[in-house]
């Protein structure tokens, strides 16, 4: 079924699916057992291949981390500068010789038939097939509507977060959002039917004041539940188990302490990101090599992956960014270095890329960073799992 049919058959059965969720969130409160633990013995007789595939995207993640960094790009295969949709397309095939080892991905907008950048959802699912195919990691970050008002992501107008969470007035609307989500994910199958490891990154950049999931907008413990519970119900409702969690904090945190005060915890998360523009920006690499620093600590601390989940410099305003900043940054201790991998965001057109597409004053000094034998595009990463 594609996933445009298939999201009308979840709008018909969420109101089914709402009335179980809250009979089994008000009888766990009743009993004092969350209902998501007692659902999590139904994901007991998980399936044991997706978890040795999921594993194996861990085991790989943790391998190249020792020595390399994959490079990823955001919808790479979707568009870029001057194209869209075409077969085999990518700006940074294009311009360095070879695809990115990794690929991001944006739900924003699902139920739609297109994400709010205008690529459809079921091409979507497509790409990260094909990505999948040749060997490639997806990850999905998602920019949520607001579940009561259906504004966008960066709308902080009429926020309630305590209603859209367990109990509130609001929840059956965020569980509709979730559903919409769960029916994505069951689609990603390669072509034997298994599902596909993938990398979600849901409620990223949660220090800043620019989504409704942000610093202004809610409770580090409120959003701790809103991140909690969105793992739970997909890993022990839905059964969904074929993807590793990302924590993907902006850059407003200064030490351990200030990136944890939003973690939702190590049972909820895989790995240990960072979202990071404006340091770049403002000239600070000093500071973005401190906040890898920490995030490369962490997650040695902890058994987790550390990954560069975002960044870039837009229409790469900063001359030789990738040479002069990027890898110096990435290449700037034995912290930095341990990265799993690095993704830019994504080519629109000439007025908002961070990949120089081919023939761009930059496509050199881009080349000598894909170059460079710590950073590894895709094909390299084929003959690294060898
Ligand atoms: C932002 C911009 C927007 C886009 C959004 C979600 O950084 O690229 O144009 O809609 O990400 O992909």
């Amino acid at each position: 079924m594609c996933f445009t049919k298939k999201v009308e058959k979840v709008k018909r059965t969420v109101g089914r699916i709402q009335d179980v969720s809250k009979r089994l969130f008000f009888a766990g409160a009743i009993t004092g057992v969350s209902f998501l633990t007692v659902v999590a013995g139904c994901s007991s007789t998980a399936n044991n291949n997706v978890d040795n595939e999921l594993e194996k995207l861990r085991n790989s993640l943790n391998e190249v981390s020792k020595d390399y960094i994959l490079f990823g790009h955001q919808d790479d295969l979707a568009y870029g500068v001057g194209w869209k949709a075409v077969r085999g397309n990518s700006d940074v095939k294009s311009s360095a010789g070879d695809y990115p080892a990794l690929f991001g991905w944006e739900l924003g907008n699902l139920g739609d038939a297109e994400n709010l950048d205008g690529v459809p959802f079921d091409s979507i699912a497509g790409y990260i097939k094909t990505a999948h195919a040749m060997g490639g990691i997806s990850t999905v970050s998602w920019h949520a509507r607001y579940p009561v008002t259906n504004f966008d992501s960066w709308n902080l107008t009429d926020i309630d977060m305590q209603s859209i969470l367990p109990g509130g007035e609001n929840h059956a609307l965020f569980i509709e959002k979730l559903d919409l989500l769960a029916a994505f994910f069951l689609e990603l199958k390669d072509e034997n039917g298994n599902p596909i490891p993938f990398i979600f990154r849901p409620w990223h950049e949660m220090y800043g004041n620019w989504f409704w999931w942000g610093r202004s907008k809610c409770t580090d413990q409120q959003f701790i539940d809103l991140f909690r519970f969105t793992i739970d119900y997909l890993k022990n409702q839905k059964n969904i188990t074929h993807f590793l969690t990302a924590f993907s904090p902006d850059n407003g945190f200064d030490s351990e302490e200030t990136y944890l005060e939003r973690y939702p915890g190590d049972d909820y998360v895989d790995i240990l990101g960072l979202d990071d523009y404006g340091d770049f920006r403002r000239g600070r690499l000093d500071l973005i090599v401190i906040k890898l620093g920490i995030v490369s600590d962490l997650a040695k601390k902890k058994n987790k992956i550390a990954a560069f989940t975002e960044t870039g410099s837009d229409r790469i305003a900063i001359k030789n960014w990738y040479t002069s900043n990027l890898l110096q940054v990435l290449k700037a201790n034995e912290k930095t270095r341990n990265i799993a991998w690095v993704m830019v965001w994504r080519n629109r057109d000439l007025d908002h890329f961070y990949v120089p597409p081919a023939n761009h004053a930059e496509q050199e000094d881009f080349k000598l960073f894909c170059d460079d034998k710590m950073i590894l595009l895709l094909d390299e990463y084929q003959k690294l799992k060898k």
